[in-house]
This record gives C-alpha cells, structure tokens and sequence, in this order.
C-alpha cells in the first residue's frame, strides 16, 4: 500500500501524484495534511518530506520514502511500469522534460502565485516570471509540434507538466491560443480518463 501525502486542495504538484495513480491504479490511501494558522503541524509528514512540502509518498511494500513530485512520478512509473519507456534514450528523453518542470515551469509559476497572492505584489517581479512562463509555453509549442504528447506515448513527462499548464492562462496572463500546440496536447490531456476529478476519486 502507497501512503499519498496532499493537501485538501488540488495544488499542481499534488495534482501530478493524484494523477498518476489514477493513470497506473496502483493502491494507495490518502493521508490528508492539516494546517494551522497557516503552518503545517503534521510530524508524520516532516519525517517524509524534510522541506514539509507535498505531494509525499512511503510505500509500505519497499520502505520508500519520497518527496519532490518528479521523484515520485519516476518511483511510481518504474514500480507500474507505466507511463516511462524501456528504452534507455526515449527514458532520459523524458526525464529531461520532467527535470524542465522541475527546475523551470513548477517554481516560477509557485513564485508568481506567490506575488499574486502578495500585498507586496512587484509588477517588475511579476513581469519577468510572466515573461520566463510564455517562453516555457513556447518551447513546449515546439516541442508538441506533430506530436499528441511531449516524448511519443503519454509519459511522466505530460503528467508533470500538465497541472500547470492547465492553469497557465488564468495564473500568467498567457493565452494558449498563441501556442496551438500546446493547447492541442492540453485539450488531448483533458480528455484522458484519468484526468479530471481524480482529487474526488480519492486520488
Ligand atoms: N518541488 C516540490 C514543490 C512542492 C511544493 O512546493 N508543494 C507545496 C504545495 S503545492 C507545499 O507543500 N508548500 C509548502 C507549504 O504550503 O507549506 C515538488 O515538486 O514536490
């Protein structure tokens, strides 16, 4: 059994998690983290995730602890043998997508939620990670161009970007209608069983 550390809302990093195991059906239970004025007070949470960041998994199964959301979609896929290829290349292909998210679109987007959120909102500040976002929509748009997903078959690497880029017009001020392909890939996305109403599913 996977225990599925989140939080109640569908935060894009949580959503990753809750995707993915919909996505490979492997079972798990959900262990709901609480805050308090605005701190988290779970210490069963902090011995999994040292930054007290979710998602986090253990899987009782092999003893393994994981937090960072690329971690535990790399864990889950090579458990399952889903949604990562075989082949040696086509598998760092995709993780290079996933480490994108990971090291690109995921912070900037928290850090412009961040400001909005911000009474100390900076237009400038603001400005430059709308501008760094829209040049991450552009290198997808090329990537996804003749491609229904970023790597081939639908891999971690959509499953990582794909919360985001959910949200990117509301969230950046982007509209996907300057990226065509990448609204393609979201609207095939959307349309994946798994996909939609997986925090409801107990995901
Ligand atoms: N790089 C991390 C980011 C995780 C993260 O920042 N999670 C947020 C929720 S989306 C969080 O737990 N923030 C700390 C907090 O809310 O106290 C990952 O990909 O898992």
């Amino acid at each position: 059994m996977i225990i599925f550390y989140r939080i109640q809302s569908d935060s894009p990093n949580v959503r990753k998690v809750s995707i993915m195991l919909q996505e490979t059906g492997l079972p798990h239970r959900v262990h709901t983290v609480a805050k308090r004025d605005g701190e988290r007070v779970d210490d069963d949470l902090l011995r999994v995730s040292p930054n007290g960041t979710v998602p986090a998994i253990v899987d009782q199964e092999t003893g393994a602890t994981l937090f960072e959301s690329g971690a535990i979609l790399y864990y889950l896929a090579t458990k399952s043998n889903r949604l990562i290829p075989a082949d040696l290349a086509a598998r760092g292909e995709v993780m290079k997508w996933v480490m994108f998210e990971a090291a690109n679109m995921g912070p900037a987007m928290s850090e412009l939620y961040h400001y909005l959120l911000s009474d100390a909102a900076d237009e400038a500040i603001m400005g430059r990670y709308r501008r760094k976002l829209a040049q991450f929509c552009a290198i997808l748009d090329r990537q996804l161009a003749g491609r229904d997903y970023l790597c081939g078959d639908c891999s971690i690497a959509d499953i990582a970007i794909f919360p985001w880029s959910a949200i990117i017009e509301f969230m950046a001020e982007i509209s996907l209608d300057d990226y065509p392909n990448l609204r393609a890939w979201v609207d095939v996305m959307n349309r994946r069983s798994a996909i939609g109403g997986e925090m409801r599913q107990g995901g």
